[in-house]
């Protein structure tokens, strides 16, 4: 009995040992552009060790049963009539209840340093038709501070295409172009029905309501280019509905900038 206790806590602790290590070694994510995908990745790779042990798990004891609960030659009748587990049944409640409690409350915190938890609703007012529009979305800073930002885009999300309006220079560009290293603002409105606004390589996603404009705040911080991809079905052409946004440093966005921009006569 000693010795089947002490073969059954090996594997266990082979499989969780061998779980951390697949997990901590081997990266399925894309490569990290923004300051948020490091935070992101965190509890991703939380997540992919609690599925890594779980599948591990589960399919040696379905091939170990295979074996060992296997029909012996000669025998015919049923299998003994096995009727509750008390403390079985408390173990496989009680793990599972305190690793999702867990892993809920780390998500709070990951989607909290993350910026999900800013207040970015300073409309105290009632509803009236002069007051200042709901902004919702990811942001880590306040809507005060946002104001101060020197690089504001307006994101128009429609059936099937992203327009990027850069109200500074006054143009509209098919690209989103955005400079290393700088907290971007994004102010994002829906002109028909419901989009998503996703870059893989940035670890963010926000909704573009129609009718509730939302806010994203991020900070890219490797130059390149990544696809912006509508994460949200929206259509027949969803699946075409994707964008890029080039990051580069600012010299090459200043002159980017500079050369669209609306000279004022
Ligand atoms: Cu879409």
């Amino acid at each position: 009995m000693l010795n089947k206790n002490l073969n059954l806590i090996i594997v266990v602790f082979t499989i969780i040992g061998l779980s951390f290590w697949i997990g901590l070694n081997i990266n399925l994510l894309p490569k990290e552009a923004s300051i948020n995908a490091p935070i992101y990745d965190e509890l991703f790779k939380i997540l992919f060790i609690i599925g890594l042990i779980l599948f591990i798990g589960m399919t040696l004891i379905v091939i170990y049963s295979l074996f060992k609960f296997r029909r012996k030659k000669g025998q015919l009748g049923d299998g003994i009539a096995l009727e509750g587990n008390l403390s079985l049944e408390i173990l496989w409640t009680v793990i599972p209840s305190v690793v999702v409690l867990l892993v809920g409350l780390y998500s709070y915190n990951i989607y909290d340093r993350m910026g999900g938890m800013k207040e970015l609703n300073h409309n105290h007012h009632m509803i009236d038709n002069n007051s200042e529009k709901i902004w919702a979305g990811i942001s880590q800073k306040s809507n005060t501070q946002l104001s101060t930002n020197n690089v504001n885009i307006e994101v128009s999300a429609m059936q099937f295409a992203f327009l990027f309006n850069y109200p500074d220079g006054d143009f509209i560009s098919g690209e989103l172009h955005v400079p290393v290293d700088e907290e971007i603002s994004i102010k994002m409105e829906s002109k028909d029905v419901i989009h998503a606004f996703w870059v893989p390589e940035f670890r963010i996603k926000q909704d573009i309501i129609p009718g509730q404009p939302t806010i994203l705040n991020f900070t890219p911080t490797r130059v390149g280019k990544y696809p912006i991809i509508c994460a949200e079905l929206c259509g027949p052409y969803h699946g075409g509905m994707r964008a890029s946004i080039i990051v580069e440093e600012l010299s090459d966005y200043e002159q980017w900038f500079n050369k669209n921009r609306k000279t004022e006569v």
